[in-house]
């Protein structure tokens, strides 16, 4: 049960925090705190108070599950009022991460005193949020407009140094921290008097005030559609122009209306969708992972590259494996590439370039990945090839080896089937570029065991990825739903709607690229022998086709679905892809029309949450979440409309299924057709949400 305890040391009451696992501001440490606060100050033999907490964590901040419920008093503001105008000294004891209403509660302390490796933030502009606790008031009396605007806005922590060094705590205890505390306390007791955080206001100056609004008109440059950069620079203008107690009325109505804004209902459920995913549903905390000490990867090329510096990044030995030296050279020399130009742009030090080279063991021959406790197989997407290798390294390695495949679409039962050991067998999907791209998709085969799974999900968090388990089939999650978005766009060109008109609806809705400009990036050659080679699975593109068969790869040649002129990045209008569009429509003899933004956002996901619908009916994904964060992490959905599932209870089912029964009406296309689950939630009211919670 969370709750303050108090103990009297030497006249100071320590008030300590205890709400596992990080101590966040739930209503009964609210509760807990004005009481204990009220008892110490009634307590003639205490002179001054320490706030404290128990565990590896001082605060993480208000508890964000209480957020869109009815709110319980007392409120974090009151509370925070209650310390600051406490009659006795209130000294913070910083024992790790202080964030968002965390810090708030210790910038309304007299002092503060940190652990070293203790760090403060104000997370909240990444939950869609703003600081609702008078962070926006109190942070730029005590370090400055400017440079709280830019820990406000970033939302990254600082350490203790940091934190040092711009007077966000008045010393780090090197030794005990808790002596620390109340030996400051004691002494702001006997110097009779202390200043509260909202009296300050030397740190404000016009250097500062132009600093702040520097400051503030590059986010709101950066901030797109998101609302809470405007009220964050709304909230702290406020604390420059007027009293703290307007000031502060400011910052609370801004972070009223925000809390129940789309955005941050989405990044909500993104915050706890990504915890979720660490739950593999009938996998409980008794099994255990496989201990993975050396690494094996297969294949030199672009992903298997990337992969081997996944794990040359964690510090675990990786044999790179190929079976001809001047593909492995290739490779190899793609690496150290890769790291040079991470020197060379400052994000990586030569010293750790070095130590990770060292790591990555190039070798030819799959018997070099004997001793692996993990083999990653990274190579062409063709079954025949990946039978041979997964043949071959059953043989080769001991038993208990883990074999992955990152296979992007081909089935991973079939590839446990040429082993004697499907049981560890998984897939390990990474995206491209594999030492970047944040999302793994660990592929469930019907016979993989569970410590296997366990051990994938463990070694992708320590590859620093964000692993989500899903089920197999053609594509899986995010592959299967993206087939469905390039189908539908291809449609809308032949239906009338222009690739750039496709892109901007795109790019306005929050992603970075539309799919025609990725599909020039990524090269249409790529998806053009992909489809060839999918057969009948193939998704139906015939305009990224008829490109590909004139040569036209995208920026690789100067045109694909836009021109590239003198190897432009940014494409132009091609009036002969236009043409092509337009023969291809005319052959099929459709009456080509124009389509709004919003018809072609609707074309483009409607179909996406459809087939994310069908995957949770085929419990291909265990949750819609997974899904989400999925789409977030590895395909760019813009995190602030909570990924397609989220996006699609914020339009309402019921308007989906009405525009898949009408998109299927009109295309004749089946698949469009809402399915069961789709059907069932929107008739009954339910929602993807409610389903992931049952
Ligand atoms: N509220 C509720 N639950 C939280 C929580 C929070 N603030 N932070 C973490 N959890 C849960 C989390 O869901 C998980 O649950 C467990 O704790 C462990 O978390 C008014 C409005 C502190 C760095 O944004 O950054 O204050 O999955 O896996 O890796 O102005 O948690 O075990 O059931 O992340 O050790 C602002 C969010 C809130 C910080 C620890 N604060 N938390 O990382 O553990 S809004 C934040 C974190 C606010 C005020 C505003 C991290 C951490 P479960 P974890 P971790």
């Amino acid at each position: 049960m969370a709750s303050v305890h108090t103990a009297i040391t030497d006249g100071v009451a320590v008030l300590t925090i205890v709400n596992p696992p990080v101590n966040a501001l739930g209503v009964a440490v609210r509760s807990g705190l004005v009481e204990a606060v009220a008892a110490a100050v009634a307590d003639s033999a205490v002179r001054a108070l320490v706030l404290a907490a128990e565990g590896k964590v001082f605060v993480a901040g208000a508890d964000i599950s209480e957020f869109g419920k009815p709110p319980l008093p007392p409120s974090l503001p009151e509370v925070v009022a209650v310390i600051e105008d406490c009659a006795k000294p209130v000294v913070a004891a910083l024992n790790g991460a202080a964030l968002g209403g965390g810090l708030e509660l210790a910038l309304a302390c007299h002092g503060r005193v940190a652990a070293p490796g203790a760090k403060l933030g104000l997370p909240e502009i990444k939950l869609g949020l703003i600081p609702g606790a008078g962070g926006t008031q109190r942070l730029p009396r005590i370090i400055g407009a400017g440079p709280a605007f830019a820990l406000m806005s970033s939302g990254d922590p600082v350490d203790a140094r940091k934190a040092l060094a711009l007077g966000m705590v008045d010393e780090i205890a090197e030794g005990d921290l808790l002596a620390a505390a109340i030996a400051l306390a004691v002494r702001l007791a006997a110097a009779g008097g202390w200043t509260k955080t909202r009296a300050r206001a030397d740190k404000f100056s016009p250097e500062d005030r132009a600093a702040f609004e520097a400051a503030a008109a590059a986010a709101l440059k950066r901030a797109g559609r998101v609302p809470n950069v405007p009220a964050l620079i709304d909230a702290v203008r406020a604390c420059l122009d007027q009293p703290f107690t307007e000031a502060l009325a400011v910052e609370r109505a801004r972070f009223s209306a925000l809390v129940n804004d789309p955005s941050a209902r989405a990044l909500r459920h993104i915050f706890f969708a990504e915890r979720e995913a660490a739950r593999i549903p009938g996998i409980g905390k008794e099994v255990k992972a496989r201990p993975i000490a050396k690494a094996a990867v297969i294949g030199a090329g672009t992903m298997g590259g990337g992969i081997a510096m996944c794990f040359a990044q964690a510090g675990i030995p990786v044999t790179l494996i190929e079976v001809k030296p001047e593909a492995l050279e290739v490779g190899m020399a793609r690496i150290r590439a890769n790291y040079e130009t991470s020197v060379k742009r400052g994000s990586l030090t030569a010293e750790a370039m070095a130590e990770r080279l060292s790591r990555i063991l190039p070798a030819v021959g799959l018997e070099a990945a004997a001793d692996a406790d993990i083999v990653v197989e990274a190579v062409f997407e063709d079954m025949g090839v990946k039978a041979e290798i997964f043949g071959a390294l059953d043989r080769l390695t001991k038993p208990g080896t883990i074999l992955a495949t990152n296979t992007s679409y081909l089935d991973v039962d079939a590839i446990a089937a040429t082993t004697g050991r499907p049981q560890d067998v998984v897939g390990l999907h990474f995206f491209s570029p594999a030492n970047v791209m944040r999302l793994l998709e660990v592929v469930r085969g019907a016979q993989t065991a569970p410590d296997v799974l366990v051990t994938a999900m463990g070694l992708g968090r320590t590859l620093g990825k964000l692993p989500v388990v899903v089920g197999v089939c053609y594509g899986f999650v995010g592959n299967r739903m993206l087939a469905k978005r390039t189908e539908a766009a291809e449609r809308l060109l032949l239906a009338g709607a222009l690739p750039h008109e496709v892109d901007a609806a795109v790019t306005d809705f929050g992603f970075r690229m539309g799919p025609f400009a990725m599909a020039d990036l990524a090269g249409l050659d790529i998806g053009w022998r992909a489809r060839k080679a999918a057969g009948d699975k193939a998704v139906n593109a015939p305009v990224a086709d008829a490109l590909a068969e004139q040569g036209r790869f995208g920026q690789k040649t100067g045109r694909g679905f836009y021109l590239y002129p003198d190897g432009a990045r940014a494409g132009a209008r091609d009036p002969e892809t236009e043409a092509l569009i337009g023969a291809l429509a005319a052959a099929r003899g459709i009456a080509r029309r124009s389509f709004t933004p919003d018809e072609i956002l609707a074309r483009l996901f409607y179909p996406m949450v459809n087939e994310g619908a069908k995957i949770l009916e085929e419990g291909i994904a265990a949750r819609s979440g997974d899904i989400d964060i999925i789409w977030v992490n590895g395909y760019n959905w813009p995190a602030f409309t909570g990924g397609p599932m989220q996006w699609a209870e914020e339009v309402g089912l019921a308007t989906i299924v009405a525009g898949l029964e009408r998109f299927a009406a009109e295309t004749g296309d089946a698949s469009l057709a809402p399915c069961a689950l789709l059907r069932q939630l929107a008739a009954g009211a339910g929602s993807f949400a409610a389903r992931d919670a049952a």
